[in-house]
């Protein structure tokens, strides 16, 4: 039997019941299964401990799920998911079966929306509101919001129709100053600056004030009146949310229950769009954590020995697409001072801390901002810069109308370095990136390359730095090969055959030429022999090499790690057809058009027949008499 309080819960409800003393027992407990559970399989970690307290809180006071609770982000909902009955799902946190690390329907009814991308939680929640209004009912609307979301730009919009509309809502502030890295932007500075304020504290100390000159002989229930009138009429009177139409409340310590219950439950009877500013630490509770909140954002499985962390060994570290990316880059920069790197609040993830380091004058951190950063490093281009954005394939969807109106219609030389291009494995749908090629490679004058090794990137960078027009670079969340499979130079819109053979011929773009080329030599001991080329661009694509491989073979096959509808398979399609080519003997391998599940990349890879064994056999199949 276990010992667990939790376990002895019926849960949520269970928890209105519980004491000061077991809820600090209960936070605790709840805390150590997110610890093991990411320490197993690796996972958002430091925002996810910091929020223990608030997601109890908020499950003691609402009515969840009859009330409604959104989360900004979603990676901080570990504490929500084991609340609502997901401890054993949790233990396989995300891995293949067991539960995602953001919020999903699919798992619970008590996740609302499927989620994964920053800012979208205050309109969404604002919509929910809208909709029990329009149904005249007394459901509440609770949106939970980083102070690193809060700043993009879909949160802000959120937040200005909300307070216009006088919606029921009520937003929490998780404000812990950290988005991934420190916050950046005037709006941290302004809550930096707010956050000493003592201004819940204060307002008690006034209203204790207000209740000792209550004369004497006067009613109880009048001064608990006044109280109660007095702590609603608690609104932080300048804060800036207040202008937005919002009633502010706060800061209040986020870690401490009773200061939240005493908060939470006096905002829980007011009505229209009420702000609590709740002040948080980001790892509290697990020491490493704490004290390198960033690192901690989201970390591979580790074990404690002797007291010691112990994280996987990172030797592969500096083979990674986004490490050899980013070097580059940083070679270019030393010689060209006009190169400027932006990121949207991903410093670490894109690689560019690095860059930060060598040129802190040349580096620009937008938080989380994509669009911004995309019509900012236009303004940079006009102005004469050349500005280059590494941004997430996922995230960088964000921003297609600036890379459309800003970037490409203007004609302007913005180098987009696409990371974490094609399957993303344990993060799953939320953040595969499996579109950039889709959403690109239809805007006239933009150049869209997919390096096979690293001294393709080279070339690439070389040229795209050169350009006088847009280019994107994209690569995937893997090691880039060390070989250069093909010694032909890069040349823009050109690709390279790297193998010869004459059963069929593999066009492969970017990361999947490996695979390509390790199934060819699979092959080639069983008698196939194949051609394999680097397609390297997507836009444009080859012309002449696709009419090349088809004069010269019975059928060719792309292989590309993006979704098959307007990918790069589809490019080859529509220049053969331009070409009056024979469009039978093409045939694509690409991510389905379905959400691949978390699982490991080389899963998501398999399942979409991307591997090298996969490909063995899409080949057998081809070469098959039939
Ligand atoms: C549009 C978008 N860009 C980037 C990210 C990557 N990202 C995930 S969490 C995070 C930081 C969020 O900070 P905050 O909202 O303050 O939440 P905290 O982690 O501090 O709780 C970022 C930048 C994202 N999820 N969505």
């Amino acid at each position: 039997m276990s010992d667990l309080l939790i376990d002895s819960l019926e849960l949520p409800q269970g928890l209105k019941r519980l004491g000061a003393a077991e809820l600090d027992r209960l936070a605790r407990e709840v805390r150590l299964l997110i610890t093991d559970a990411v320490s197993e399989h690796g996972g958002h970690l430091a925002s996810n401990l910091g929020v223990v307290e608030l997601t109890i809180v908020l499950y003691r006071l609402f009515d969840f799920p009859r009330d409604h609770l959104v989360w900004d982000v979603g990676h901080q909902c570990y504490a929500h998911k084991i609340l609502t009955g997901r401890r054993a799902a949790l233990e396989r946190l995300r891995t293949a079966g067991g539960a995602s690390g953001f919020p999903n329907p699919a798992e619970s009814r008590f996740d609302l929306f499927r989620t994964g991308h920053a800012g979208t939680s205050v309109s969404t929640a604002l919509g929910l509101a809208l909709a029990e209004k329009a149904a005249l009912s007394d459901v509440r609307t609770v949106a939970v919001i980083g102070d690193g979301a809060l700043a993009s730009g879909v949160a802000l919009e959120g937040l200005n129709h909300a307070g216009a509309c006088k919606a029921n809502l009520l937003v929490v502030l998780n404000d812990n100053q950290m988005a991934i890295s420190q916050t950046v932007g005037a709006l941290s500075e302004y809550l930096t600056r707010w956050r000493t304020r003592p201004a819940y504290d204060q307002l008690k100390a006034d209203v204790h004030q207000v209740l000792d000159k209550v004369p004497l002989g006067d009613s109880i229930s009048r001064a608990i009146h006044t109280f109660k009138d007095a702590l609603k009429e608690a609104v932080v009177p300048d804060h800036v949310f207040e202008h937005f139409g919002f009633r502010c409340f706060g800061p209040v310590d986020g870690q401490d229950m009773a200061a939240l219950s005493e908060a939470l439950e006096e905002l829980k009877r007011l009505d229209g769009p009420r702000l609590l500013h709740v002040h948080t630490h980001k790892g509290h509770g697990f020491a490493p954590a704490a004290a390198s909140p960033a690192a901690w954002h989201s970390t591979k499985p580790f074990t404690e020995k002797d007291g010691q962390i112990v994280t996987e060994p990172d030797s592969a570290e500096a083979d990674t697409w986004t490490r050899v990316a980013i070097d580059a880059l940083i070679e270019h920069a030393k010689d060209d001072r006009r190169i400027v790197a932006l990121t949207a609040a991903m410093p670490e993830g894109t690689g560019l801390l690095r860059f930060a380091h060598r040129f802190p004058d040349r580096f620009h951190d937008v938080g989380i901002c994509e669009e911004h950063a995309v019509a900012l490093a236009a303004g940079m281009a006009k102005g004469g810069l050349r500005p280059v954005v590494a941004i997430y394939s996922t995230f960088l969807q964000r921003a297609y109308d600036q890379i459309f109106h800003e970037v490409s219609l203007q004609g302007l030389p913005v180098l987009l370095l696409i990371d974490r291009a094609g399957f993303v494995g344990a993060d799953g749908p939320t953040h595969h990136g499996l579109y950039d090629i889709a959403y690109l490679r239809h805007l006239p004058g933009i150049t869209v390359a997919a390096p096979a090794d690293r001294g393709e990137l080279a070339g690439m960078m070389k040229l795209a730095l050169a350009a006088d027009g847009p280019w994107a670079i994209r690569y995937p969340r893997d090691r880039a090969p060390a070989a250069d499979n093909s010694a032909a130079p890069v040349e823009a819109g050109r690709g390279a055959v790297v193998r010869k053979g004459r059963h069929g011929a593999i066009l492969a773009l970017g990361s999947t030429v490996q695979a390509a080329l390790d199934a060819a030599g699979v092959l080639a001991k069983q008698g196939t022999s194949l051609t394999v080329a680097s397609a390297r661009f997507a836009k444009p694509v080859d012309a002449d090499l696709v009419a090349a491989l088809l004069a010269e073979h019975p059928w060719v096959l792309t292989l590309e790690d993006h979704a098959a509808p307007g990918g790069f398979g589809s490019a080859v399609l529509e220049v053969a057809e331009a070409r009056g080519l024979d469009l039978r003997k093409i045939h694509r391998v690409a991510a389905p058009d379905a959400y691949l599940e978390h699982d490991t990349r080389q899963a998501q890879l398999a399942a979409a027949g991307l591997t090298s064994e996969m490909i063995v056999e899409r080949v057998k199949q081809l070469t098959s008499p039939r």
